[in-house]
């Protein structure tokens, strides 16, 4: 028999595998009376200073009033939400000429000016084909001075740029809103220096997340993040989203691991600020800006990373569970009983699983009943015997308790991708579908499945909502897949999801940021104070905006 089965009265038998590495292969105008910051935001109106540059406006306008403004040059429609679709463009803002493509070619050479229409075509388009910008001009840089050069001169030009990766972002982020030029640094693909005895990695932005592992597995050690983007997804992004992924519960946000990080801002200026040192108390740590601005601030060159070493024994068990309140308590056990070799804690509800095995070939239940529940728990330790037993015992004890109503635990590698597949699987699926509303919330762990009921009875028919994510970290993506995008529709969607995180004190961004889709949404989860600051801080290192406008910070502010 390939996989045993943790069977409800018997003995919880042996699973284990030797050395397992998982390869984890409109807006409702008139209805926004929110709770919290929303409500804060409204009446406090002013925030900003006039600029030099007139660029940033002096209020912050809420998207309804904005909408009364008139004076719309060009309008942005998409579907992911009914938000952006009131973006205009910034007038101020250059539109490209020939000259500009002239100076791009003699700085990078021809082959890395990117016009061709094809090509532009796919950068212009995000993963999930939700969001499209008209760029006509995409640059790939080679080298740190590439960047710097060519950021000097669209901020002198005022040409709007943004910055991509692997274009694997889930907001929006990734890709122009109108005609910004695309700077993709995917050809900054080196490895720069490894060193063994601290295990600090020092890599160019480009660098894909899968080559950067690969790399390390070679020298016995593992990245701390992974995702399922990681085939495409490059170290640059994952920092400038600040990506976490199934790996946090154990190793830390990027905020902990990344070291040091070179990054190039507006001007063309270089900050080289590339430490590899676990302590460094000199003044204000700078980099932290750059980790998780999602391009707004400047474009990451580099990056240094603390690795981990890779572990002899990794144990991954497909749990089923008759309901949420044992998930809650089933995590609780894990933390107590695993503790140090804990490294992931996942979950997804039936609507999720069922979606899988319709859209997904290959891939089936492990867990022989259907349950309303599924759990993912992975040990990474170095004890395999210790570990293995360790993992049974706390499974028995969780079984004998009636947290757990079947499980299974990988015996080898093969087994262990299918559980993730399944697992990792669900964003790839939903897209397979149809329309999918994607919304990504930190919540207290208690209220998690909350939300996911309260939408369904909101939604009735209308769609299939969908609860999965990251449970050891109080992650919940919750999706609304439908056979198509409407208004209608999201007119039930929001605002009331983000005013139900927003009163449970959760954030709507938890891990993929706020790109084009929530930059307006921004005050649900953050103060006006705080925003105003973010602001400030926006100003001080783009005077001219021309970084990823439209995203991250309320639409208004580029508005006129
Ligand atoms: P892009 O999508 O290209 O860009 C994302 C943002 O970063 C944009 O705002 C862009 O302007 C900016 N940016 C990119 N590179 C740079 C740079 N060098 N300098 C400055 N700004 C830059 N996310 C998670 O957090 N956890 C997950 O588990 C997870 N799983 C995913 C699974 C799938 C199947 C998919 C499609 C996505 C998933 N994501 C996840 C979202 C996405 O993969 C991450 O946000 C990832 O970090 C984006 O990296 P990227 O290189 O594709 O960046
Ligand atoms: C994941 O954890 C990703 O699988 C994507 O963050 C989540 O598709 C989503 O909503
Ligand atoms: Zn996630």
């Amino acid at each position: 028999m390939m996989m045993q089965k943790l069977r409800r009265s018997g003995e919880f038998i042996r699973f284990g595998c030797k050395s397992l590495i998982t390869s984890r292969p409109n807006k409702n105008s008139v209805s926004r009376s929110v709770s919290g910051f929303v409500n804060h935001y409204k009446s406090k109106g002013k925030l900003f200073e006039p600029s030099d540059g007139n660029y940033y406006n002096t209020e912050l306008h809420h998207p309804c009033i904005s909408r009364n403004l008139g004076m719309l040059l060009q309008k942005y429609k998409c579907f992911g939400s009914s938000a952006v679709s009131l973006i205009q463009r910034n007038p101020l803002f250059s539109s490209l000429d020939s000259k500009d493509v002239s100076y791009f070619k003699e700085i990078l050479g021809e082959k890395n000016v990117i016009e061709d229409k094809e090509r532009l075509e796919t950068a212009n388009t995000d993963w999930m084909h939700k969001y499209k910008g008209s760029s006509k001009l995409m640059l790939l840089p080679k080298n740190t001075q590439e960047v710097s050069q060519i950021l000097e001169y669209c901020d002198s030009r005022r040409l709007a740029v943004v910055p991509q990766g692997g274009n694997t972002g889930l907001v929006g982020g990734s890709v122009p809103v109108f005609d910004e030029v695309i700077i993709n640094v995917g050809l900054m693909n080196k490895v720069l220096a490894f060193d063994e005895v601290s295990g600090v990695l020092v890599c160019e932005a480009g660098c894909i997340l899968e080559n950067l592992a690969t790399f390390l597995d070679t020298k016995g050690f593992i990245m701390p993040l992974d995702l399922g983007a990681k085939g495409s997804c490059h170290i640059g992004g994952n920092v400038s989203t600040n990506a976490g992924g199934l790996r946090l519960i154990r190793y830390g946000s990027l905020h902990g691991t990344v070291l040091g990080l070179e990054a190039v801002t507006a001007n063309g200026n270089v900050l080289d600020m590339l430490g590899t040192l676990r302590k460094d108390n000199t003044g204000y740590d700078l980099k932290h800006l750059f980790i998780g601005s999602e391009g707004s601030l400047g474009i990451v060159t580099k990056v240094s990373i603390l690795t981990q070493p890779k572990l002899s024994s990794v144990n991954l068990a497909f749990i089923a569970c008759k309901d949420y309140l044992s998930c809650q308590k089933l995590l609780v056990e894990a933390k107590r009983n695993l503790g140090e070799i804990l490294s992931a804690f996942e979950f997804l509800d039936n609507n999720s699983m069922d979606l899988v095995l319709n859209h997904l070939d290959g891939v089936r239940n492990p867990v022989s009943s259907s349950e309303n529940f599924y759990i993912l728990i992975e040990t990474t330790g170095s004890d395999e015997t210790n570990d293995r037993e360790k993992l049974e015992a706390f499974l028995l004890k969780s079984l004998e308790k009636g947290l757990v109503s079947d499980g299974v635990i990988a015996q080898d590698i093969n087994q262990a991708s299918s559980f993730w597949r399944i697992r990792e699987g669900i964003t790839e699926a939903l897209q397979k579908a149809g329309a999918v509303y994607k919304y990504d919330l930190s919540l207290p762990v208690e209220e998690i499945y909350n939300i996911v009921n309260d939408l369904r009875g909101r939604l009735g028919d209308l769609a299939n909502v969908m609860g999965y994510g990251h449970l050891g970290d109080g992650n919940l993506h919750l999706n609304i897949s439908a056979a198509e995008y409407n208004d209608k529709l999201l007119g039930l969607i929001e605002p009331y999801v983000y005013e139900w995180t927003s009163k449970h004190r959760g954030s709507i961004s938890a891990e993929h940021g706020l790109g084009v889709m929530k930059a307006n949404e921004i005050f649900y989860s953050k103060s006006p104070e705080t925003v105003a600051l973010m602001a400030s801080i926006k100003k001080l290192l783009d005077p001219k905006g021309i970084l990823n406008p439209y995203k991250v910070l309320p639409h208004s502010l580029f508005s006129h």
